[in-house]
C-alpha cells in the first residue's frame, strides 16, 4: 500500500501544485481532500501555466485518475469552468479521470454573498478570504444544513434543501447584511443546467474507491490546499481558513485508515509568504520583501492580491512538521533567492524578553513575537538551469544543509522554477 499525503508547511501557496504534478507521474490516483475554489494550484508544462481551484493537480497526466473527496467544498458552477477550460486544452479527455464524491458539500452563489458581506461587516479586522464561500459552506455542514454533491441529482430534494437554506440566508442578507436575497427558482434553474453537465464526473463512494485502489498497491496522493497554518484547529486562528488543512484530514475526508499513510510531505517555499491578514512573524515591509514579492511573482492564484513576504521561518516549519507528522521535506522557489548578499533564516522568537523556540499557542502573543535571525551569506548565480545538486552555488549548498541541520527532517526535492524539469532530486 502506498498513500502519500502532499501537505503545506506554511501558509500555502508552497507549490504543492507542481509538485503534485511532478510526483502525479509515478501516481495511479491524485485525491484532494479539503477547501475549495480558494486554492490557486499553478502548474507550469512545456511553458503552458495551467492554474486549478478544484480540479486535483494530476489531471494533466491522461493516466491519473483525480479524485475530489468528501471534505472539499465544491463550487459546482467554478468546477464546471474549470472543467471547461482543462477540455479545450486537450486535458479530461475521459471523464472518467475526475471523480467528484457524493458527499462533498457544495457552494452556492448565497456562501459567496455570506463571506463577501461578513468581511465587509469586520472593516478593520477583516480575515482577508478569497471571497469564494468557504467558511459559510463549512458552517452548513458543521450544522448538517449543507447541500452536497450527490443532491444535484435529485430535484425534489434539492429544491427542499435549497428552500430551507434560504429562508435563513435570504433574511441574513437583506435584514442583517442590507444586500440582495436570492430567487428559488433561478437558483434551482441554475444549478439544474450546471448539474447535468457535471454528472460524467458524479462517483457515489469515492471511500470505496480509494480503498479498494490501495488495497490492490495503486500508488495514492493525497493533495492538501492551503497550509499548516491556516488549519482551522492549528493555525493562526482566527486568521485561517474554515477547514482543516493538516496531513491527518487527508484520512478523515477520503475515508481511509491512518495506516494507509506510508509518508508526509511537507512543502515549502526557500523563503516565506502569506497573503490575508493575521500575524506572520518574519514579514519584510522593506525593499528586500518587495524584491521576494517581484522575483517570486507573489500574487494571489485565485484573487490576484499581493502576497506579504519575509524570510523562512524555521520556528513555524518545525511546528508543521509536528503537527502533520512530515516525514519529508520539499524545498520549492530556491531560484527566487538569488540576488540578496545575505538570507535571513528565522531561528526563534524573542517574546516579553524571553527567546523561545516554539510557536506560542496564543494568537495574541505570536502577534508580540519578534523574530531571532541568523544570516546566511547569497549567491547571484542564476539557479533556473541548474539540473543537479552539485551545480548549485556553495552558498546555496550552504543555506540547504543548514536549514537539513536544523530541522532535523530530510529535503528529498529541491525546485528551482516552476517547470517539472526545474526539480532536483536529494536522493
Ligand atoms: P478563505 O477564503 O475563507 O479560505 O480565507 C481564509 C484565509 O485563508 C487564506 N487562504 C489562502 N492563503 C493562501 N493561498 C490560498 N489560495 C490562493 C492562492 C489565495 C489568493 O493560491 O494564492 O488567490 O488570494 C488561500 N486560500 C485561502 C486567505 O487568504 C485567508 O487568510
Ligand atoms: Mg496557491
Amino acid at each position: 500500500m502506498a498513500g502519500i499525503v502532499v501537505v503545506g508547511a506554511q501558509w500555502g501557496d508552497e507549490g504543492k501544485g507542481k509538485l503534485i504534478d511532478v510526483f502525479a507521474e509515478k501516481a495511479d490516483m491524485v485525491v484532494r481532500y479539503q477547501g475549495g475554489a480558494n486554492a490557486g494550484h499553478t502548474l507550469v508544462v512545456n511553458g503552458q501555466k495551467t492554474v486549478l481551484h478544484l480540479v486535483p493537480s494530476g489531471i494533466l497526466r491522461p493516466d491519473t485518475t483525480c479524485v475530489i473527496a468528501s471534505g472539499v467544498v465544491v463550487d459546482i458552477f467554478s468546477i464546471r469552468d474549470e472543467i471547461k477550460k482543462l477540455k479545450a486544452a486537450g486535458f479530461l479527455q475521459n471523464p472518467k479521470q475526475l471523480m467528484i464524491s457524493d458527499t462533498a458539500t457544495i457552494i452556492l452563489p448565497y456562501h459567496k454573498a455570506l463571506d463577501a458581506a461578513r468581511e465587509a461587516a469586520l472593516s478593520d479586522s477583516k480575515i482577508g478570504t478569497t471571497g469564494k464561500g468557504i467558511g459559510p459552506a463549512y458552517e452548513d455542514r458543521a450544522s448538517r444544513r449543507a447541500v452536497l454533491f450527490g443532491d444535484i441529482f435529485d430535484r425534489e430534494n434539492l429544491k427542499a434543501k435549497i428552500e430551507l437554506a434560504l429562508r435563513e440566508k435570504n433574511f441574513m442578507l437583506e435584514n442583517y447584511y442590507k444586500t440582495t436575497a436570492f430567487k428559488l427558482e433561478d437558483l434551482l434553474n441554475e444549478v439544474q443546467s450546471v448539474a447535468d453537465e457535471l454528472a460524467p464526473y458524479r462517483a457515489k463512494d469515492t471511500s470505496l474507491f480509494i480503498n479498494r485502489n490501495l488495497k490492490s498497491g495503486k500508488r495514492v496522493l493525497f493533495e492538501g490546499a492551503q497550509g499548516t497554518m491556516l488549519d482551522i484547529m492549528h493555525g493562526t486562528y482566527p486568521f485561517v481558513t474554515s477547514s482543516s488543512t493538516l496531513a491527518s484530514n487527508a484520512c478523515a475526508s477520503a475515508g481511509i485508515g491512518p495506516m494507509n499513510v506510508n509518508k508526509v510531505i511537507g512543502v515549502f517555499k526557500a523563503y516565506t509568504t502569506r497573503v490575508g491578514s493575521g500575524p506572520f512573524p518574519t514579514e519584510l515591509t522593506d525593499e528586500v520583501g518587495q524584491k521576494i514579492q517581484a522575483d517570486g511573482h507573489e500574487f494571489g492564484s485565485t484573487t490576484g492580491r499581493s502576497r506579504r513576504c519575509g524570510w523562512l521561518d524555521l520556528v513555524a516549519l518545525k511546528y508543521a512538521i509536528r503537527v502533520n507528522g512530515i516525514t519529508n521535506l520539499a524545498m520549492m522557489k530556491l531560484d527566487v533567492l538569488t540576488g540578496h548578499e545575505r538570507i535571513g533564516v528565522c531561528t526563534a522568537y524573542k517574546l516579553n524578553g524571553e527567546i523561545i523556540t516554539e510557536l506560542p499557542t496564543s494568537p495574541y502573543e505570536l502577534e508580540k513575537v519578534e523574530p531571532v535571525i541568523e544570516w546566511i551569506p547569497g549567491w547571484t548565480q542564476d539557479l533556473t538551469k541548474v539540473k543537479t545538486l552539485s551545480d548549485l552555488p556553495r552558498p546555496c549548498t550552504n543555506y540547504i544543509d543548514y536549514l537539513g541541520s536544523q530541522l532535523g527532517t530530510p529535503i528529498d526535492v529541491i525546485s528551482v522554477g516552476p517547470g517539472r524539469e526545474q526539480t532536483l532530486w536529494v536522493k
